[in-house]
């Protein structure tokens, strides 16, 4: 029993055909309640745990502070287990993606009262996004920056992952510019080895870049990989640009999100290209834990300018619909809720829209499909499927820069390969 006057816990969320106003951050969760729970009471623990509340009541808790700040659930549907909840915007401090997901993706998941519960999608107040960046470049300015207008842009992972020593690195990276490559980056797990020291990696392989570049006559990219403790990281990333490296590229998952908006707010004039390396952890599951379009949308608010969203074809576990959805989000300036595969609203206003990344599995046989799936706005990246030609780095990019000109092109793979030797060896190799 609840002391009189006072509050009662898990009470008092509903608010069913409540219209969030434009203060309102909404999010959307799939949740399945624990045994003996009904629906309408593992909502309202959620929306408690999510904001204000916890599991009795307080003295500390006058009724006008509940009334002020709690948050509505003002959706719910327990067939589809889809709940809504509108959390007003002072529950949040501006500018902190960490406690936002301290809130509405902390304690929640650990709770008993729940069986399930995934963060499906995240809707935020259009006053709220003002106080982030947003990607520097976008797609635009990331077209512009290598001067590729109308094709999907060709990217390779320097292999092996690691063992590598600096110099057969930038020799590495070299060959895969010279075969057509538009984008060469470090793997996800390199950063400063004994055998392959970061600062001398990058000066060597962004020397590379530069020969490449005068020897194709066509613009190149080096994404050295900075994830490190935030003071070395933020050392990395300078040391970077001062070298005239142009991008960098970070695990944005492992870095944390204090990391990863540390790092933006540098504002270095360098494009972020984000790996997700950790995501399936969050989420692989579909019953519980994040959705990768919330891991999107976090990272496009903070301002990663080109995020891997999954290869769809490739050797990675993902659900197609889930990877279409998340490129056509982060790509879009408005998504309106009856977009077949969208669940929120959501306004980006000046926040511009980040490139998707595919990688993962991918080699000449996959282009047309991934292309097909989604569209010509993304970077297609092979790692194996390029350094695994059979005649070496540079026949396997260009191999790969001719699928994708023949997709460009609207002819088949397979008979652009009758007069193109390179892509003709890789379809032998990989089939489908
Ligand atoms: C690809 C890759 C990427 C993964 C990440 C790798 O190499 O470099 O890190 O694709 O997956 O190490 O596996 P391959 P995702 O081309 O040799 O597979 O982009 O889906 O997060
Ligand atoms: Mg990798």
């Amino acid at each position: 029993m609840a002391d009189s006057g006072r509050v009662k816990e898990y009470e008092g969320y509903l608010a069913k055909g409540y219209e969030p106003d434009k203060d309102d951050l909404v999010c959307e969760y799939y949740l399945e309640p624990a045994k003996g729970i009904t629906f309408e009471g593992a909502c309202q623990r959620i929306a408690s745990e999510s904001s204000i509340g916890t599991w009795t009541d307080i003295g500390t808790m006058p009724q006008e502070m509940f009334d002020r700040l709690s948050p509505k659930v003002f959706s719910l549907d327990k067939k589809s287990g889809i709940v809504k909840i509108a959390y007003p915007k002072e529950l949040f401090e501006e500018g902190n993606v960490a406690q936002i997901m301290s809130s509405v993706a902390g304690n929640v998941f650990g709770m008993s009262d729940v069986t399930n519960l995934k963060l499906l999608d995240i809707d935020f107040p259009a006053d709220f996004i003002r106080h982030y960046h947003g990607p520097h470049y976008g797609i635009e300015g990331i077209r512009k920056l290598m001067k590729v207008y109308h094709r999907p842009l060709v990217g390779t992972i320097v292999k092996p992952k690691l063992g590598l020593d600096e110099e057969k690195h930038a020799k590495v990276a070299y060959e895969a510019w010279m075969g057509g490559c538009d984008i060469v980056k470090d793997d996800e797990n390199l950063s400063s080895m004994g055998f392959n020291n970061f600062d001398k990696r990058v000066k060597l392989t962004l020397n590379a870049k530069r020969k490449a570049e005068k020897e194709t006559g066509e613009k190149k990219a080096y994404l050295p990989n900075v994830t490190a403790p935030y003071n070395e990281m933020a050392r990395r990333a300078r040391h970077v640009v001062a070298n005239g490296g142009e991008f960098i590229m970070v695990d944005v998952l492992t870095v944390g999100w204090s990391g990863l908006q540390s790092l933006r707010d540098l504002n270095l004039k360098a494009a972020f290209h984000g790996h997700r390396a950790g995501h399936a952890a969050f989420t692989r599951n579909p019953k519980h834990g994040i959705s990768m379009l919330v891991i999107a949308k976090l990272c496009r608010l903070i301002g990663i300018d080109q995020l891997h969203v999954g290869g769809i074809v490739g050797k990675m576990y993902e659900g197609k619909e889930e990877v279409t959805a998340v490129g056509e989000e982060i790509e879009s300036k408005v998504v309106s809720e009856d977009f077949a595969r969208h669940r929120l609203q959501e306004n980006w206003h000046s926040l511009k829209p980040m490139l998707a990344v595919c990688s993962g599995g991918l080699h000449p046989a996959k282009v047309q499909p991934l292309v097909h799936a989604m569209g010509r706005d993304i970077i297609i990246q092979a790692g194996g499927g390029i350094h695994g030609h059979p005649q070496g780095t540079i026949a396997g990019a260009r191999a790969m820069r001719q699928a994708v000109d023949a997709e460009m092109l609207g002819v088949e793979a397979k008979d652009y390969a009758k007069s193109h030797f390179e892509l003709a060896a890789a379809l032998k190799k990989w089939k489908k």
